[in-house]
Protein backbone atom coordinates (compact mmCIF):
# COMPACT_ATOMS: atom_id res chain seq x y z
CA UNK A 1 0.00 0.00 0.00
CA UNK A 2 2.93 2.52 1.27
CA UNK A 3 4.21 2.44 -2.80
CA UNK A 4 0.88 3.11 -4.20
CA UNK A 5 0.37 6.36 -1.84
CA UNK A 6 3.54 7.07 -2.66
CA UNK A 7 2.96 6.95 -6.17
CA UNK A 8 -0.18 9.16 -5.37
CA UNK A 9 0.99 11.45 -3.51
CA UNK A 10 3.76 11.93 -5.56
CA UNK A 11 0.73 12.55 -8.39
CA UNK A 12 2.16 9.94 -10.50
CA UNK A 13 -0.94 8.54 -12.07
CA UNK A 14 0.60 5.29 -13.45
CA UNK A 15 -2.44 3.56 -13.40
CA UNK A 16 -3.33 4.31 -16.85
CA UNK A 17 -0.47 1.64 -17.66
CA UNK A 18 -2.40 -0.61 -15.71
CA UNK A 19 -4.28 -2.77 -17.64
CA UNK A 20 -6.62 -3.36 -14.78
CA UNK A 21 -7.35 -7.15 -15.50
CA UNK A 22 -8.22 -9.15 -12.59
CA UNK A 23 -4.79 -11.08 -10.58
CA UNK A 24 -3.36 -13.58 -12.71
CA UNK A 25 -5.47 -12.98 -15.99
CA UNK A 26 -2.90 -11.09 -18.30
CA UNK A 27 -4.16 -11.13 -21.64
CA UNK A 28 -7.09 -9.31 -23.73
CA UNK A 29 -9.05 -10.50 -26.45
CA UNK A 30 -10.26 -8.67 -29.26
CA UNK A 31 -13.44 -10.11 -30.13
CA UNK A 32 -13.61 -8.25 -33.44
CA UNK A 33 -17.27 -7.06 -34.59
CA UNK A 34 -18.93 -9.32 -31.98
CA UNK A 35 -22.66 -8.24 -30.85
CA UNK A 36 -22.77 -7.29 -27.23
CA UNK A 37 -25.07 -10.69 -26.60
CA UNK A 38 -22.57 -12.74 -27.46
CA UNK A 39 -20.03 -11.21 -25.52
CA UNK A 40 -21.58 -11.08 -22.72
CA UNK A 41 -21.70 -15.41 -23.03
CA UNK A 42 -18.59 -15.68 -23.81
CA UNK A 43 -17.26 -14.05 -20.79
CA UNK A 44 -19.42 -16.33 -18.63
CA UNK A 45 -19.10 -19.63 -20.57
CA UNK A 46 -15.30 -19.37 -21.73
CA UNK A 47 -13.49 -16.44 -21.08
CA UNK A 48 -13.53 -16.08 -17.50
CA UNK A 49 -13.54 -20.08 -16.81
CA UNK A 50 -10.30 -19.88 -19.46
CA UNK A 51 -8.52 -16.88 -17.61
CA UNK A 52 -8.65 -14.35 -19.93
CA UNK A 53 -8.84 -10.67 -18.47
CA UNK A 54 -10.79 -9.09 -20.82
CA UNK A 55 -12.50 -8.51 -24.38
CA UNK A 56 -11.56 -5.29 -26.72
CA UNK A 57 -14.92 -4.68 -28.62
CA UNK A 58 -15.87 -2.74 -31.47
CA UNK A 59 -16.80 1.35 -31.65
CA UNK A 60 -19.71 0.96 -29.49
CA UNK A 61 -21.08 4.94 -30.83
CA UNK A 62 -23.07 5.54 -33.71
CA UNK A 63 -21.67 4.94 -37.16
CA UNK A 64 -22.52 6.03 -40.85
CA UNK A 65 -24.14 2.99 -42.81
CA UNK A 66 -22.31 2.59 -46.13
CA UNK A 67 -24.05 1.08 -48.80
CA UNK A 68 -21.43 0.98 -51.37
CA UNK A 69 -19.87 -1.28 -50.61
CA UNK A 70 -22.44 -3.02 -48.55
CA UNK A 71 -21.75 -2.03 -45.13
CA UNK A 72 -18.06 -2.80 -44.97
CA UNK A 73 -16.69 -3.35 -41.35
CA UNK A 74 -14.82 -0.31 -41.52
CA UNK A 75 -18.07 1.61 -41.30
CA UNK A 76 -17.66 1.78 -37.93
CA UNK A 77 -14.86 3.45 -38.17
CA UNK A 78 -16.80 6.76 -38.73
CA UNK A 79 -18.63 8.26 -36.40
CA UNK A 80 -22.05 10.23 -36.74
CA UNK A 81 -22.61 10.18 -32.72
CA UNK A 82 -21.65 8.92 -29.24
CA UNK A 83 -25.19 7.16 -29.00
CA UNK A 84 -24.65 3.94 -28.07
CA UNK A 85 -25.97 2.08 -30.64
CA UNK A 86 -24.33 -0.39 -33.80
CA UNK A 87 -24.70 -3.35 -35.54
CA UNK A 88 -23.45 -4.83 -32.01
CA UNK A 89 -26.37 -3.84 -30.09
CA UNK A 90 -27.86 -1.08 -28.30
CA UNK A 91 -27.36 0.51 -25.02
CA UNK A 92 -29.29 -2.30 -23.10
CA UNK A 93 -27.31 -5.16 -24.61
CA UNK A 94 -24.07 -2.84 -23.86
CA UNK A 95 -25.14 -2.33 -19.99
CA UNK A 96 -25.51 -5.82 -19.64
CA UNK A 97 -22.41 -6.60 -21.39
CA UNK A 98 -20.14 -5.08 -19.34
CA UNK A 99 -22.08 -6.05 -16.10
CA UNK A 100 -21.96 -9.49 -16.54
CA UNK A 101 -18.21 -9.70 -18.20
CA UNK A 102 -17.50 -7.64 -14.92
CA UNK A 103 -19.16 -10.04 -12.50
CA UNK A 104 -16.81 -12.56 -13.84
CA UNK A 105 -13.95 -10.96 -13.55
CA UNK A 106 -13.49 -10.12 -17.61
CA UNK A 107 -13.19 -6.65 -18.55
CA UNK A 108 -14.29 -4.48 -21.33
CA UNK A 109 -11.71 -2.15 -23.25
CA UNK A 110 -13.66 0.37 -25.87
CA UNK A 111 -12.44 0.80 -29.14
CA UNK A 112 -12.53 4.70 -28.86
CA UNK A 113 -12.59 6.43 -32.33
CA UNK A 114 -12.05 10.01 -31.58
CA UNK A 115 -10.10 11.52 -33.80
CA UNK A 116 -12.67 12.21 -36.37
CA UNK A 117 -16.22 11.55 -37.42
CA UNK A 118 -17.36 10.03 -40.67
CA UNK A 119 -15.74 10.58 -44.38
CA UNK A 120 -16.24 13.61 -46.29
CA UNK A 121 -18.15 11.71 -48.79
CA UNK A 122 -20.66 10.20 -46.51
CA UNK A 123 -23.54 12.52 -47.50
CA UNK A 124 -26.33 13.92 -45.44
CA UNK A 125 -29.23 12.78 -43.92
CA UNK A 126 -30.09 9.44 -41.22
CA UNK A 127 -28.02 6.32 -42.67
CA UNK A 128 -26.85 5.82 -38.75
CA UNK A 129 -27.04 3.20 -36.93
CA UNK A 130 -29.05 5.36 -34.29
CA UNK A 131 -30.91 7.08 -37.10
CA UNK A 132 -29.23 10.57 -36.19
CA UNK A 133 -29.20 13.31 -39.06
CA UNK A 134 -25.74 14.39 -40.35
CA UNK A 135 -24.30 16.27 -43.01
CA UNK A 136 -20.87 15.37 -43.72
CA UNK A 137 -20.73 17.97 -45.89
CA UNK A 138 -21.56 21.25 -43.63
CA UNK A 139 -20.10 19.13 -41.38
CA UNK A 140 -23.13 19.38 -38.94
CA UNK A 141 -23.49 16.58 -36.59
CA UNK A 142 -26.06 18.09 -33.94
CA UNK A 143 -26.62 14.40 -31.98
CA UNK A 144 -23.48 15.58 -30.42
CA UNK A 145 -23.13 18.29 -31.39
CA UNK A 146 -20.17 19.53 -33.47
CA UNK A 147 -20.41 22.00 -36.01
CA UNK A 148 -17.97 23.23 -38.92
CA UNK A 149 -16.23 25.45 -35.89
CA UNK A 150 -14.85 21.59 -34.39
CA UNK A 151 -13.30 20.63 -37.17
CA UNK A 152 -9.55 21.44 -38.11
CA UNK A 153 -10.14 22.40 -42.07
CA UNK A 154 -8.39 25.96 -41.63
CA UNK A 155 -5.52 23.96 -39.68
CA UNK A 156 -4.67 21.82 -42.66
CA UNK A 157 -1.85 23.00 -44.74
CA UNK A 158 -2.19 20.22 -47.59
CA UNK A 159 -3.97 20.12 -50.69
CA UNK A 160 -6.33 18.28 -50.87
CA UNK A 161 -7.35 18.35 -47.03
CA UNK A 162 -6.31 15.15 -46.53
CA UNK A 163 -3.19 13.66 -45.54
CA UNK A 164 -0.56 13.33 -48.20
CA UNK A 165 2.68 13.02 -46.64
CA UNK A 166 3.40 10.99 -43.50
CA UNK A 167 6.41 13.20 -43.05
CA UNK A 168 5.12 16.51 -41.99
CA UNK A 169 3.86 16.03 -38.89
CA UNK A 170 1.17 18.65 -39.07
CA UNK A 171 -0.52 17.44 -41.67
CA UNK A 172 -0.56 13.72 -39.87
CA UNK A 173 -2.19 15.65 -37.23
CA UNK A 174 -3.99 18.44 -38.10
CA UNK A 175 -5.20 17.20 -42.10
CA UNK A 176 -7.86 14.64 -42.54
CA UNK A 177 -6.81 10.81 -42.57
CA UNK A 178 -8.40 8.89 -45.54
CA UNK A 179 -11.28 11.98 -45.48
CA UNK A 180 -12.44 10.97 -42.28
CA UNK A 181 -14.01 14.79 -41.10
CA UNK A 182 -10.47 15.63 -38.47
CA UNK A 183 -11.95 16.65 -34.79
CA UNK A 184 -10.39 19.61 -33.76
CA UNK A 185 -8.98 18.91 -30.21
CA UNK A 186 -7.81 22.08 -29.14
CA UNK A 187 -11.06 23.07 -28.51
CA UNK A 188 -12.32 23.05 -25.17
CA UNK A 189 -16.20 21.82 -26.30
CA UNK A 190 -14.61 19.37 -28.77
CA UNK A 191 -12.39 18.07 -25.59
CA UNK A 192 -15.52 18.17 -23.59
CA UNK A 193 -17.73 16.03 -25.71
CA UNK A 194 -15.22 13.47 -26.04
CA UNK A 195 -14.70 13.31 -22.41
CA UNK A 196 -17.99 12.64 -21.61
CA UNK A 197 -18.48 10.18 -23.78
CA UNK A 198 -15.73 8.45 -22.75
CA UNK A 199 -17.03 8.97 -19.14
CA UNK A 200 -20.29 7.73 -19.48
CA UNK A 201 -18.49 4.60 -20.22
CA UNK A 202 -16.44 4.40 -17.62
CA UNK A 203 -19.93 5.07 -15.09
CA UNK A 204 -21.15 2.00 -17.44
CA UNK A 205 -18.33 -0.49 -15.85
CA UNK A 206 -15.51 -0.15 -18.38
CA UNK A 207 -12.22 -0.86 -17.90
CA UNK A 208 -10.25 1.14 -20.47
CA UNK A 209 -10.25 2.48 -24.08
CA UNK A 210 -7.96 1.96 -27.57
CA UNK A 211 -7.45 5.24 -28.83
CA UNK A 212 -7.76 4.70 -32.15
CA UNK A 213 -5.61 6.90 -34.57
CA UNK A 214 -3.80 8.45 -31.69
CA UNK A 215 -0.63 8.82 -34.63
CA UNK A 216 -3.24 11.82 -35.93
CA UNK A 217 -3.84 13.77 -32.76
CA UNK A 218 -1.30 15.85 -31.35
CA UNK A 219 -0.28 14.02 -27.52
CA UNK A 220 -0.86 17.25 -25.57
CA UNK A 221 -4.69 17.08 -27.12
CA UNK A 222 -4.80 13.45 -26.02
CA UNK A 223 -3.55 14.18 -22.60
CA UNK A 224 -6.08 17.28 -21.85
CA UNK A 225 -8.71 14.69 -22.58
CA UNK A 226 -7.27 12.06 -20.56
CA UNK A 227 -6.85 14.44 -17.65
CA UNK A 228 -10.97 14.69 -17.56
CA UNK A 229 -11.69 11.28 -17.60
CA UNK A 230 -12.95 9.68 -14.07
CA UNK A 231 -11.54 6.87 -12.06
CA UNK A 232 -13.21 3.16 -12.59
CA UNK A 233 -16.83 2.23 -10.93
CA UNK A 234 -16.12 1.22 -7.95
CA UNK A 235 -19.09 -1.27 -8.01
CA UNK A 236 -15.82 -3.50 -9.71
CA UNK A 237 -12.28 -1.39 -9.62
CA UNK A 238 -10.67 -0.60 -6.51
CA UNK A 239 -11.12 3.10 -5.64
CA UNK A 240 -8.77 5.73 -7.32
CA UNK A 241 -8.21 3.70 -10.61
CA UNK A 242 -7.70 5.35 -13.55
CA UNK A 243 -8.89 3.47 -17.24
CA UNK A 244 -6.28 1.58 -19.04
CA UNK A 245 -5.04 3.60 -21.79
CA UNK A 246 -3.53 1.91 -25.14
CA UNK A 247 -3.45 4.19 -27.88
CA UNK A 248 -2.97 2.81 -31.71
CA UNK A 249 0.32 4.59 -33.03
CA UNK A 250 1.35 2.80 -36.10
CA UNK A 251 5.47 3.52 -35.85
CA UNK A 252 7.80 1.19 -37.52
CA UNK A 253 10.34 3.75 -37.85
CA UNK A 254 10.66 5.85 -40.77
CA UNK A 255 8.64 8.55 -40.18
CA UNK A 256 8.73 11.38 -37.72
CA UNK A 257 6.43 11.09 -35.13
CA UNK A 258 7.77 8.42 -32.65
CA UNK A 259 5.53 6.14 -30.05
CA UNK A 260 7.35 7.22 -27.26
CA UNK A 261 5.57 10.54 -28.22
CA UNK A 262 2.48 9.08 -26.71
CA UNK A 263 4.26 7.28 -23.22
CA UNK A 264 2.93 9.93 -21.38
CA UNK A 265 -0.46 9.12 -21.92
CA UNK A 266 -0.29 5.22 -21.06
CA UNK A 267 0.53 1.96 -23.38
CA UNK A 268 1.24 2.34 -27.13
CA UNK A 269 0.56 -0.67 -29.56
CA UNK A 270 3.70 -1.64 -30.75
CA UNK A 271 3.78 -2.76 -34.88
CA UNK A 272 7.09 -3.82 -34.85
CA UNK A 273 6.39 -6.97 -32.36
CA UNK A 274 3.87 -8.67 -35.43
CA UNK A 275 6.12 -7.36 -38.06
CA UNK A 276 8.81 -8.86 -36.79
CA UNK A 277 7.89 -11.97 -35.58
CA UNK A 278 6.07 -12.86 -38.72
CA UNK A 279 9.13 -12.17 -40.71
CA UNK A 280 11.47 -14.65 -38.15
CA UNK A 281 9.05 -17.59 -38.32
CA UNK A 282 8.60 -17.23 -42.42
CA UNK A 283 11.85 -17.37 -42.14
CA UNK A 284 12.28 -14.18 -44.20
CA UNK A 285 15.25 -11.76 -44.77
CA UNK A 286 17.63 -14.48 -43.08
CA UNK A 287 15.76 -14.26 -39.64
CA UNK A 288 16.01 -17.06 -37.85
CA UNK A 289 14.48 -17.89 -34.41
CA UNK A 290 17.49 -18.10 -32.34
CA UNK A 291 17.48 -14.43 -33.26
CA UNK A 292 14.95 -14.34 -30.85
CA UNK A 293 17.07 -14.83 -27.72
CA UNK A 294 17.17 -10.93 -26.99
CA UNK A 295 13.68 -10.33 -28.33
CA UNK A 296 12.07 -7.55 -26.88
CA UNK A 297 13.75 -4.19 -26.11
CA UNK A 298 16.95 -6.08 -27.46
CA UNK A 299 15.55 -5.72 -31.15
CA UNK A 300 14.60 -1.82 -31.01
CA UNK A 301 10.85 -2.17 -29.60
CA UNK A 302 9.59 0.07 -26.76
CA UNK A 303 9.77 -0.23 -23.16
CA UNK A 304 7.82 -3.22 -22.41
CA UNK A 305 5.72 -1.39 -19.66
CA UNK A 306 4.56 1.06 -22.01
CA UNK A 307 3.95 -1.80 -24.70
CA UNK A 308 0.38 -3.50 -26.03
CA UNK A 309 1.51 -6.51 -28.29
CA UNK A 310 -0.30 -8.80 -30.60
CA UNK A 311 0.62 -10.80 -33.97
CA UNK A 312 -2.05 -9.23 -36.31
CA UNK A 313 -4.63 -6.52 -36.02
CA UNK A 314 -8.09 -6.13 -37.51
CA UNK A 315 -6.40 -3.84 -40.18
CA UNK A 316 -2.98 -5.87 -40.87
CA UNK A 317 -4.89 -9.12 -40.89
CA UNK A 318 -6.42 -7.91 -43.96
CA UNK A 319 -4.10 -5.47 -45.40
CA UNK A 320 -5.07 -2.21 -43.99
CA UNK A 321 -2.57 -0.29 -41.43
CA UNK A 322 0.40 -1.60 -41.39
CA UNK A 323 2.95 -4.57 -41.29
CA UNK A 324 2.88 -6.47 -44.49
CA UNK A 325 3.49 -9.47 -45.35
CA UNK A 326 4.81 -10.61 -42.87
CA UNK A 327 2.33 -10.90 -40.93
CA UNK A 328 0.66 -13.85 -39.83
CA UNK A 329 -2.51 -14.57 -39.35
CA UNK A 330 -5.51 -17.12 -38.70
CA UNK A 331 -5.25 -17.98 -42.50
CA UNK A 332 -1.42 -18.86 -41.82
CA UNK A 333 -2.45 -21.45 -38.97
CA UNK A 334 0.94 -23.37 -38.16
CA UNK A 335 2.74 -20.63 -38.09
CA UNK A 336 -0.05 -18.46 -36.62
CA UNK A 337 0.10 -20.73 -33.63
CA UNK A 338 3.49 -20.86 -32.98
CA UNK A 339 3.45 -16.84 -33.38
CA UNK A 340 0.85 -16.42 -30.68
CA UNK A 341 2.69 -19.22 -28.76
CA UNK A 342 5.60 -17.33 -28.44
CA UNK A 343 3.76 -14.40 -27.62
CA UNK A 344 1.82 -15.65 -24.58
CA UNK A 345 5.43 -17.23 -23.41
CA UNK A 346 7.44 -14.47 -23.77
CA UNK A 347 7.50 -11.65 -20.70
CA UNK A 348 7.47 -8.39 -22.97
CA UNK A 349 4.77 -6.36 -23.36
CA UNK A 350 0.93 -6.88 -22.31
CA UNK A 351 -0.90 -9.30 -25.19
CA UNK A 352 -3.80 -9.18 -27.06
CA UNK A 353 -5.46 -12.19 -29.00
CA UNK A 354 -6.86 -11.69 -31.63
CA UNK A 355 -10.15 -13.51 -32.81
CA UNK A 356 -11.86 -12.94 -36.11
CA UNK A 357 -14.34 -13.49 -38.74
CA UNK A 358 -13.79 -15.20 -41.96
CA UNK A 359 -14.44 -13.81 -45.50
CA UNK A 360 -13.99 -14.84 -48.86
CA UNK A 361 -10.86 -13.57 -49.80
CA UNK A 362 -10.35 -12.82 -53.43
CA UNK A 363 -6.82 -11.54 -54.86
CA UNK A 364 -6.18 -9.35 -57.89
CA UNK A 365 -3.02 -8.66 -58.50
CA UNK A 366 -1.65 -9.22 -54.92
CA UNK A 367 -4.24 -7.77 -53.64
CA UNK A 368 -7.36 -8.73 -51.98
CA UNK A 369 -10.42 -7.11 -53.67
CA UNK A 370 -12.92 -8.43 -50.48
CA UNK A 371 -11.20 -6.89 -47.65
CA UNK A 372 -13.74 -4.70 -46.69
CA UNK A 373 -15.77 -7.84 -46.00
CA UNK A 374 -17.98 -6.39 -42.98
CA UNK A 375 -18.74 -9.37 -40.27
CA UNK A 376 -21.11 -12.58 -40.96
CA UNK A 377 -24.76 -11.24 -41.50
CA UNK A 378 -27.76 -12.17 -41.88
CA UNK A 379 -30.23 -10.96 -45.10
CA UNK A 380 -31.15 -7.69 -43.53
CA UNK A 381 -28.09 -6.94 -42.57
CA UNK A 382 -27.84 -7.92 -39.06
CA UNK A 383 -24.38 -9.27 -37.24
CA UNK A 384 -24.88 -13.16 -37.27
CA UNK A 385 -24.88 -14.90 -33.72
CA UNK A 386 -21.56 -16.49 -32.88
CA UNK A 387 -22.26 -20.23 -32.75
CA UNK A 388 -20.73 -23.09 -30.79
CA UNK A 389 -20.25 -26.27 -32.17
CA UNK A 390 -20.43 -29.04 -30.43
CA UNK A 391 -16.81 -29.52 -30.41
CA UNK A 392 -16.34 -25.92 -28.92
CA UNK A 393 -15.71 -23.99 -32.11
CA UNK A 394 -17.31 -21.48 -33.74
CA UNK A 395 -19.87 -21.46 -36.31
CA UNK A 396 -21.21 -19.21 -38.67
CA UNK A 397 -17.94 -18.22 -39.94
CA UNK A 398 -16.51 -16.65 -36.63
CA UNK A 399 -13.09 -17.77 -36.50
CA UNK A 400 -12.64 -17.41 -32.76
CA UNK A 401 -8.99 -18.28 -33.20
CA UNK A 402 -9.35 -17.71 -28.88
CA UNK A 403 -10.95 -20.99 -28.68
CA UNK A 404 -8.17 -23.12 -30.60
CA UNK A 405 -6.57 -25.46 -28.06
CA UNK A 406 -3.12 -24.11 -28.78
CA UNK A 407 -3.78 -21.02 -27.91
CA UNK A 408 -6.48 -20.79 -24.84
CA UNK A 409 -3.51 -23.30 -23.35
CA UNK A 410 -0.78 -20.66 -23.94
CA UNK A 411 -3.25 -17.63 -22.50
CA UNK A 412 -3.28 -20.16 -19.17
CA UNK A 413 0.31 -20.73 -19.27
CA UNK A 414 0.77 -17.20 -19.47
CA UNK A 415 -1.09 -16.80 -16.54
CA UNK A 416 0.68 -19.56 -14.75
CA UNK A 417 4.17 -17.80 -15.38
CA UNK A 418 3.09 -14.68 -14.09
CA UNK A 419 5.82 -12.80 -13.03
CA UNK A 420 8.59 -15.36 -13.30
CA UNK A 421 11.64 -13.96 -15.17
CA UNK A 422 13.02 -14.93 -18.74
CA UNK A 423 15.13 -18.23 -18.53
CA UNK A 424 17.03 -21.28 -19.57
CA UNK A 425 17.08 -19.81 -23.33
CA UNK A 426 18.58 -22.80 -25.84
CA UNK A 427 18.80 -22.51 -29.28
CA UNK A 428 20.93 -25.26 -32.07
CA UNK A 429 21.81 -21.90 -33.89
CA UNK A 430 18.83 -22.03 -36.26
CA UNK A 431 15.18 -22.54 -35.30
CA UNK A 432 14.56 -24.69 -32.49
CA UNK A 433 14.69 -22.83 -29.73
CA UNK A 434 13.50 -22.93 -25.85
CA UNK A 435 13.25 -21.12 -22.92
CA UNK A 436 11.71 -20.85 -19.16
CA UNK A 437 9.45 -18.90 -17.24
CA UNK A 438 11.60 -19.19 -14.00
CA UNK A 439 10.30 -22.29 -12.43
CA UNK A 440 7.07 -22.33 -13.43
CA UNK A 441 6.95 -22.99 -17.05
CA UNK A 442 9.05 -24.09 -20.47
CA UNK A 443 8.37 -24.06 -23.97
CA UNK A 444 10.20 -25.21 -27.06
CA UNK A 445 10.16 -24.72 -30.40
CA UNK A 446 11.10 -26.84 -33.99
CA UNK A 447 11.14 -24.69 -37.01
CA UNK A 448 13.72 -26.26 -38.96
CA UNK A 449 13.27 -28.86 -41.74
CA UNK A 450 14.43 -31.41 -39.45
CA UNK A 451 13.80 -33.06 -36.56
CA UNK A 452 14.11 -32.13 -33.10
CA UNK A 453 15.92 -34.41 -29.86
CA UNK A 454 16.93 -32.79 -27.13
CA UNK A 455 17.58 -32.75 -23.44
CA UNK A 456 17.50 -29.78 -21.83
CA UNK A 457 17.37 -27.77 -18.10
CA UNK A 458 13.58 -26.72 -17.68
CA UNK A 459 14.00 -25.59 -14.53
CA UNK A 460 10.82 -26.70 -13.57
CA UNK A 461 10.16 -29.13 -10.02
CA UNK A 462 10.43 -32.89 -11.29
CA UNK A 463 7.34 -34.55 -12.47
CA UNK A 464 5.19 -35.65 -15.38
CA UNK A 465 3.79 -32.56 -17.72
CA UNK A 466 1.50 -32.98 -19.89
CA UNK A 467 2.10 -30.71 -23.33
CA UNK A 468 -0.71 -27.77 -23.25
CA UNK A 469 -0.21 -27.73 -27.20
CA UNK A 470 -0.68 -31.69 -28.52
CA UNK A 471 -3.34 -31.76 -25.68
CA UNK A 472 -3.61 -30.97 -21.94
CA UNK A 473 -4.26 -32.14 -18.11
CA UNK A 474 -7.70 -33.77 -18.06
CA UNK A 475 -8.20 -34.88 -14.49
CA UNK A 476 -5.38 -37.26 -13.78
CA UNK A 477 -4.41 -37.68 -17.48
CA UNK A 478 -2.81 -35.90 -20.01
CA UNK A 479 -4.81 -36.25 -23.41
CA UNK A 480 -1.40 -36.08 -25.43
CA UNK A 481 2.05 -35.92 -25.15
CA UNK A 482 3.54 -36.17 -21.82
CA UNK A 483 6.85 -34.92 -20.64
CA UNK A 484 9.21 -36.54 -17.92
CA UNK A 485 11.53 -33.70 -15.61
CA UNK A 486 13.93 -35.17 -13.80
CA UNK A 487 14.96 -34.38 -10.55
CA UNK A 488 17.80 -32.23 -11.60
CA UNK A 489 15.29 -30.42 -13.73
CA UNK A 490 16.62 -32.30 -16.77
CA UNK A 491 14.17 -33.20 -19.84
CA UNK A 492 14.29 -35.23 -23.25
CA UNK A 493 12.04 -33.68 -25.99
CA UNK A 494 10.93 -34.84 -29.15
CA UNK A 495 9.76 -32.85 -32.09
CA UNK A 496 9.08 -33.94 -35.72
CA UNK A 497 9.22 -30.66 -38.13
CA UNK A 498 5.75 -32.25 -40.18
CA UNK A 499 4.40 -32.05 -36.77
CA UNK A 500 0.70 -30.51 -36.68
CA UNK A 501 2.34 -27.95 -33.84
CA UNK A 502 5.80 -28.42 -34.08
CA UNK A 503 5.67 -27.11 -30.25
CA UNK A 504 5.88 -28.46 -26.66
CA UNK A 505 4.78 -26.01 -23.80
CA UNK A 506 4.47 -27.48 -20.42
CA UNK A 507 3.87 -25.28 -16.76
CA UNK A 508 3.18 -26.59 -13.20
CA UNK A 509 -0.33 -26.16 -13.45
CA UNK A 510 -0.20 -29.58 -15.82
CA UNK A 511 2.14 -31.42 -13.84
CA UNK A 512 0.40 -35.29 -12.96
C1 LIG B 1 -12.54 4.09 -45.52
C2 LIG B 1 -12.05 3.89 -46.95
C3 LIG B 1 -11.31 5.12 -47.42
C4 LIG B 1 -12.23 6.35 -47.31
C5 LIG B 1 -12.66 6.48 -45.85
C6 LIG B 1 -13.60 7.63 -45.62
O1 LIG B 1 -11.16 2.76 -46.96
O2 LIG B 1 -10.94 4.94 -48.77
O3 LIG B 1 -11.55 7.51 -47.73
O4 LIG B 1 -13.33 5.29 -45.43
O5 LIG B 1 -14.75 7.48 -46.41
C7 LIG B 1 -10.50 1.94 -41.19
C8 LIG B 1 -10.06 1.40 -42.57
C9 LIG B 1 -10.05 2.50 -43.61
C10 LIG B 1 -11.40 3.20 -43.63
C11 LIG B 1 -11.60 3.82 -42.24
C12 LIG B 1 -12.88 4.63 -42.16
O6 LIG B 1 -8.77 0.85 -42.44
O7 LIG B 1 -9.79 1.91 -44.88
O8 LIG B 1 -11.41 4.22 -44.64
O9 LIG B 1 -11.69 2.74 -41.29
O10 LIG B 1 -13.98 3.85 -42.52
C13 LIG B 1 -3.23 4.78 -40.84
C14 LIG B 1 -3.52 5.31 -39.45
C15 LIG B 1 -4.06 4.25 -38.51
C16 LIG B 1 -5.24 3.53 -39.14
C17 LIG B 1 -4.73 2.94 -40.47
C18 LIG B 1 -5.81 2.15 -41.17
O11 LIG B 1 -2.34 5.86 -38.90
O12 LIG B 1 -4.49 4.86 -37.30
O13 LIG B 1 -4.31 3.98 -41.33
N1 LIG B 1 -5.83 2.53 -38.25
C19 LIG B 1 -7.02 2.91 -37.49
C20 LIG B 1 -8.01 1.76 -37.40
C21 LIG B 1 -8.59 1.50 -38.78
C22 LIG B 1 -9.43 2.68 -39.23
C23 LIG B 1 -8.89 3.97 -38.76
C24 LIG B 1 -7.76 4.08 -38.00
C25 LIG B 1 -9.73 5.17 -38.98
O14 LIG B 1 -7.36 0.61 -36.90
O15 LIG B 1 -9.37 0.30 -38.80
O16 LIG B 1 -9.46 2.73 -40.66
O17 LIG B 1 -10.56 5.27 -37.84
C26 LIG B 1 1.51 4.09 -42.96
C27 LIG B 1 1.42 4.99 -41.74
C28 LIG B 1 0.26 4.54 -40.84
C29 LIG B 1 -1.02 4.44 -41.65
C30 LIG B 1 -0.78 3.47 -42.81
C31 LIG B 1 -2.05 3.27 -43.63
O18 LIG B 1 1.90 2.79 -42.54
O19 LIG B 1 2.63 4.93 -41.00
O20 LIG B 1 0.09 5.48 -39.79
O21 LIG B 1 -2.07 3.95 -40.82
O22 LIG B 1 0.26 3.98 -43.64
O23 LIG B 1 -2.44 4.50 -44.17
C32 LIG B 1 4.84 0.17 -43.92
C33 LIG B 1 5.31 1.36 -43.12
C34 LIG B 1 4.13 1.94 -42.33
C35 LIG B 1 3.02 2.28 -43.28
C36 LIG B 1 2.62 1.01 -44.03
C37 LIG B 1 1.47 1.24 -44.96
O24 LIG B 1 4.46 -0.86 -43.04
O25 LIG B 1 6.33 0.95 -42.22
O26 LIG B 1 4.52 3.10 -41.59
O27 LIG B 1 3.75 0.53 -44.76
O28 LIG B 1 1.85 2.22 -45.91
Amino acid sequence: MGMYLLLLVAGVCWGQYNPNTVPKRTSIVHLFEWRWQDIAEECERYLAPNGFGGVQISPPNENVIITDPQQPWWERYQPVSYKLCTRSGNETEFRDMVTRCNNVGVHIYVDAVINHMCGANAGAGDHATCGSYFNAKTEDFPAVPYSVWDFNDHKCKSRSGNIENYHDISQVRDCRLVSLLDLALDREHVRSRVAAYLNRLIGLGVAGFRIDAAKHMWPADVKAILDKLEDLNTQWFPAGTKPFIYQEVIDLGGEPIKGSEYFGNGRVTEFKYGAKLGTVLRKWDGEKMAYLKNWGEGWGFMPSDRALVFVDNHDNQRGHGAGGASILTFWDTRLYKMAVGFMLAHPYGFTRVMSSFRWPRYFQNGKDVNDWYGPPSNADGSTKAVTINADTTCGNDWVCEHRWRQIRNMVIFRNVVDGEPFSNWWDNGSNQVAFGRGNKGFIIFNNDDWSLNVSLQTGLPAGTYCDIISGQKEGDFCTAVEVHVAADGMANFLIGNEDQDPFIAIHVDAKL
